[in-house]
């Protein structure tokens, strides 16, 4: 007998992912599932959003990583409310996850939730956990054939942010090859180049945030 317990195990998730979404809804929270490969800069682009942001839009963040509370202790820093999930073996945030957080952020007091998923480039790209829209980090130290080879990451995501480009002299990253490459996975993803060091580009990815909010939040008075 075969049974096919990956249809159920992601049937299972959409249903607590949907749950979560009315939850995010309700309180008219934009919501982003932030993923990338570990050390791409994620946690510090939310440094640099939070500082950014304040006095604009209100953010709070829910984080996920193996072990240790390091990333929501770094953003909490800003005075944003940042939850820690810690995931043991896990590889990936699920919905079920992430519904555990709800419950110890203020939605009603937010605009804007980040979900900073595990370090990974395959499996959180599978799993929903209630957001708006999938986003995702890549750096120049990581190779800028990734899409091609990571080709579900890429096609998931609404936004590429390509991260440390002060690095981009000293690698053989070509930005114009990782816009083609994941561009041929995901033709109409936006692509953003940043540096979370120096600052560039972090304009115009807080205007894709905001513009990004209050289209929602416009949808939402609509509906
Ligand atoms: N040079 C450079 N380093 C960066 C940049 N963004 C992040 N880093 C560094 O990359 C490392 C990993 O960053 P972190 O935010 O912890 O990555 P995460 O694992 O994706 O959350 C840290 O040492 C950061 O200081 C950047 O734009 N340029
Ligand atoms: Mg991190």
């Amino acid at each position: 007998m075969k049974i096919n317990v990956m249809q159920d195990v992601l049937q299972a998730n959409d249903k607590i992912a949907e749950d979560n979404r009315r939850i995010f809804q309700k309180n008219n929270n934009l919501v982003l599932n932030l993923m990338s490969s570990p050390g791409s800069g994620k946690t510090c682009l939310l440094e640099r959003t939070a500082a950014l942001l304040q006095g604009k839009l209100r953010l709070g963040v829910i984080v996920g990583d193996c072990e240790t509370t390091r990333d929501a202790d770094r953003i909490s820093k800003y005075n944003i409310p940042a939850i820690q999930l810690t995931t043991g073996t896990a590889c990936h945030l699920d919905a079920n996850m992430v519904s555990y957080a709800l419950p110890h952020l203020k939605l009603e007091e937010l605009d804007i939730v980040v979900v900073e998923n595990v370090g990974n480039l395959v499996c959180p790209a599978g799993f929903i956990v209630g957001e708006d829209y999938k986003i995702m980090i890549l750096s120049v130290t990581e190779g800028d054939e990734k899409p091609l080879k990571y080709p579900m990451m890429f096609n998931q995501s609404k936004l590429l942010l390509i991260n440390k480009i002060d690095l981009v002299q000293y690698t053989n990253f070509s930005l114009e090859e990782a816009r083609a490459n994941a561009h041929k996975v995901n033709p109409e993803m936006d692509i953003i180049e940043i540096s979370c060091t120096t600052g560039a580009g972090l304009d115009q990815w807080i205007k894709w945030l905001t513009d990004h909010y209050w289209q929602k939040l416009k949808g939402a008075a609509h509906a």
